[in-house]
């Protein structure tokens, strides 16, 4: 048989929308991954002029939500950080109020710098400190506020690219402004964030009830990590985010995680399956990956696509959040990691 018989076949089946799999077979099922996008770091002293100047250019109001997003620069014009998630630098001045929706997508809000500003997530508020981590849930109502001196910018993750994957995407703006809020500041903490439930009462979400975890609490956590042991190899002192009433990761599809790294310590190489996207909340170091070395000072974003092996080197006690997939990759049997040798 002919490669010229073949095409020929190939061709005389096309008008019917038929391919053959066996020219398509060991892309289609590929041994192993192929990473997506590139790993890149967005060096936040350079992008802070940036993110600022939006105020000059549009208000929270007529924006919606002000936000730069930070694209992946081998996906350019996807709104895509990996292949499944999104990022963005959001920027709440004084006094602005960013209205009131809700969309099927879930959020997660990673406090850069500022104080004073809050988000209502669902009829309860929330005052935001740097390095606090916020959860808005599918299709719970929010805006945000500023009622501080100075500007507030957060990091926003969404699994934008993955609702859209799956076209269940919904939104809907709210009548008002600012949603009703009907519950005390630090209510939901309090029921369910201090090893505490109240009796009878079961999690209706996916999500975990907490949806502001105070870096005060998780920074005295890590510390505490540090006074009991060594760092693991591989990931240096590492805590997940968890939904209390389950033990299960605090939102369905994006994974979150916090570590922390003693200065002078350096992790062996690592690889995951999830495109993984970090944010530097104490101290400086490096990640290395693919030949590269990118910086690692406060406030910095490092995305590192699924996949591409990884190694951290902590300069002084380095703090790193992170936020990934892999939640939903291992809901989905699809998660795969790999401890490397130096
Ligand atoms: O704050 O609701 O960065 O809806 C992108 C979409 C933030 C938000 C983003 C959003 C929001």
């Amino acid at each position: 048989m002919s490669e010229q018989t073949r095409a020929a076949y190939y061709d005389r089946i096309a008008p019917q929308h038929l391919a053959p799999l066996w020219t398509r077979l060991k892309s289609l099922v590929p041994v192993e991954p192929t990473p997506v996008g590139v790993a890149h770091r967005w060096g936040y002293d350079a992008l802070r002029p940036a993110v600022l100047e939006s105020a000059e250019h549009i208000s929270a109001r007529e924006a919606e939500r002000r936000v730069l997003i930070l694209e992946n620069p081998a996906l350019t014009g996807s709104s895509q950080i990996t292949q499944t998630l999104y990022a963005g630098l959001q920027l709440i001045m004084p006094g602005e109020v960013a209205p009131a929706h809700r969309h099927t997508q879930s959020a997660l809000r990673f406090i850069v710098e500022g104080h004073g500003a809050y988000t209502a997530v669902d009829g309860e508020k929330t005052l935001m400190e740097p390095g606090d981590f916020v959860i808005t849930p599918s299709w719970t109502w929010h805006h945000h506020g500023n009622e501080g001196a100075g500007p507030m910018v957060w990091l926003d993750g969404l699994d934008i690219p993955i609702c859209a994957f799956f076209n269940s995407t919904f939104r809907e703006d709210h009548a008002e402004e600012e949603a009703a809020v009907h519950r005390p500041v630090g209510d939901a903490l309090a029921r369910y964030g201090s090893g505490l439930l109240p009796v009878g009462w079961r999690n209706g979400s996916l999500n975990s009830p907490v949806f502001n975890y105070p870096y005060a609490r998780t920074r005295e956590a890590l510390q505490a990590l540090t006074r009991a042991g060594a760092p693991d190899a591989h990931t240096g002192h590492l805590m997940r985010y968890i939904n209390p009433t389950d033990g299960g990761w605090a939102m369905p599809t994006i994974a979150t995680m916090i570590r922390l790294l003693p200065a002078g310590f350096a992790t062996l190489p690592y690889r995951s399956t999830d495109g993984t996207v970090f944010t530097v909340v104490e101290g400086h170091g490096e990640l290395r990956v693919g030949g590269q070395s990118l910086a690692l000072t406060p406030r910095d974003i490092v995305v590192v696509p699924g996949w591409m092996a990884y190694t951290l080197h902590a300069a002084d006690d380095l703090v790193l959040f992170s936020y990934s997939d892999r939640v939903a990759q291992e809901k989905l049997g699809f998660f795969r990691e790999q401890r490397l040798a130096a």
